[in-house]
């Protein structure tokens, strides 16, 4: 059997054992590392494998010291192979390994779709829901752009929307872009943005105040701090949006001290989500255990695939945590595709995030998930039903690009 489009037959471990893997790299608009698995009976499987800023790096740990160990083992064995890829290597999680490890996890997910004629959702234990309910980007330069922006989404349908603005004296205040999509790793070497925190805190609540007045109750508003803030700013922040009613407050602190969610936690009721940035269950063990967070965003491209994913996910489900995975566009469709599979299966699914892809990229990456009515639904085609177009994908040539760095006034370095 050639044609991948085709349901093969289940096959033996003979059929499908591991012949080729093949990392692309194409930058149709942006940069995108993908991971093409094929076997003995000619089923390819696609997994994604992008990092922002950093995406030769999870290229080259894939084309030079994961794709050896992959030729002549059994597709069918996701588990061996994600134990053997996370264990075998001795050095254990970060970004760079545990995308490259989604990347194999996600191509090998399909693959078994494929042969066993089912989407992924089927495959993980069917569906929960219709569709996925998804939030778009708004933003302006200042409140009442980006409440027009609000507006615009809701007439399309949107029941859920990010809204960011601009923050006075600052230039280039995270989420908001004068481009139609939003695609922060602008330039070869980081632009440097300056950061004020007392000027966000005045206008953030402002902001949500005459999002309430303009668009009523219903909508869910949601809003992402990006990381800037101390633990008693995060606390802060998070009180003075109370009576707004967000559906959540994202990365309000950095997380790699999980105990901050703490202060953050006995100073208000606003819900929060954090984790984009995660790549282990062991990231948010703390946060999730202790029920700091509503929502976890780590998702899989980043977080060790479907296999890493499903348990995170079961983990937190015992604790009350929802699912919101990141989804803006440096993740690729490949992972809009089996994160939708995701969300259609997973009990304690919250809301994934959603920002369009530019039509180059859609072109390069054919896929059978379709938004209607504020909600993203999968098809029923076997796998995760995201394709690569490769010979368009040529056309495209990888561009160093990285993302911007934020310093306070007086020059000091802050999180971006
Ligand atoms: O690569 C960085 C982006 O994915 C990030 O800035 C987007 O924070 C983000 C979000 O919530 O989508
Ligand atoms: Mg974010």
């Amino acid at each position: 059997m050639s044609n991948t489009n085709e349901t093969p037959t289940r096959g033996s471990s003979h059929d499908r054992e591991i012949v080729e893997a093949k990392v692309i790299v194409t930058c149709p608009g942006r940069n995108f590392v993908t991971l093409k698995i094929v076997t003995r009976s000619g089923v390819e499987g696609l997994g994604d494998a992008t990092l922002n800023g950093r995406e030769l790096a999870v290229a080259s740990y894939l084309q030079d010291h994961v794709v050896p160990n992959l030729i002549g083992r059994d597709a069918g064995q996701i588990e061996d192979i994600w134990q053997f890829l996370y264990r075998g290597a001795y050095w254990r999680r970060g970004p760079v390994t545990m995308s490259a490890i989604a990347a194999v996890d996600v191509a090998l997910w399909d693959i078994l779709g494929k042969m066993a004629g089912m989407p992924i959702y089927q495959l993980l234990g069917g569906r929960s829901r219709e569709g996925a309910l998804v939030y778009g980007h708004a933003n302006g330069r200042d409140i009442a752009e980006a409440s027009d922006a609000v507006g615009r989404f809701i007439e399309q349908g949107f029941l859920a929307v990010r809204a960011q603005c601009g923050v006075p004296g600052i230039k280039k205040a995270y989420g908001v872009s004068s481009a139609k999509g939003y695609e922060p790793a602008e330039s070869e070497l980081p632009l440097e943005t300056t950061w004020n925190t007392p000027r966000y805190l005045g206008v953030v609540p402002k902001l949500f105040e005459q999002l309430r007045a303009d668009h009523g109750a219903e909508v869910e508003l949601l809003h992402d701090a990006h990381h800037r803030l101390t633990p008693i700013e995060a606390a802060r922040l998070a009180k003075s949006l109370e009576p707004y009613r967000l559906f959540w407050l994202e990365d309000a602190t950095p997380a790699e001290d999980q105990k901050a969610f703490e202060l953050i936690r006995q100073h208000s009721v606003t819900a929060l989500a954090v984790g984009e940035v995660f790549n282990s269950i062991w990231d948010c063990k703390h946060l999730i255990e202790n029920q700091l967070i509503d929502y976890i965003r780590t998702t899989i491209v980043h977080g060790g695939g479907i296999t890493h994913l499903r348990r995170l996910a079961d983990f937190a489900g015992l604790h009350g945590v929802r699912t919101g995975f990141h989804g803006a566009t440096d993740l690729s469709p490949v992972t809009m595709g089996a994160a939708l599979h995701f969300d259609t299966w997973v009990p304690n699914f919250g809301i994934q995030e959603y920002m369009f892809h530019t039509d180059e990229t859609d072109a390069v990456f054919p896929h059978d998930y379709v938004l209607r009515n504020g909600r993203l639904h999968v098809g029923d085609t076997p796998g995760h039903g995201v394709t690569i177009d490769e010979k368009l994908a040529a056309k495209y040539p990888y561009q160093p690009k990285q993302l911007p760095i934020a310093r306070l006034e007086d020059g000091a370095m802050w999180n971006w």
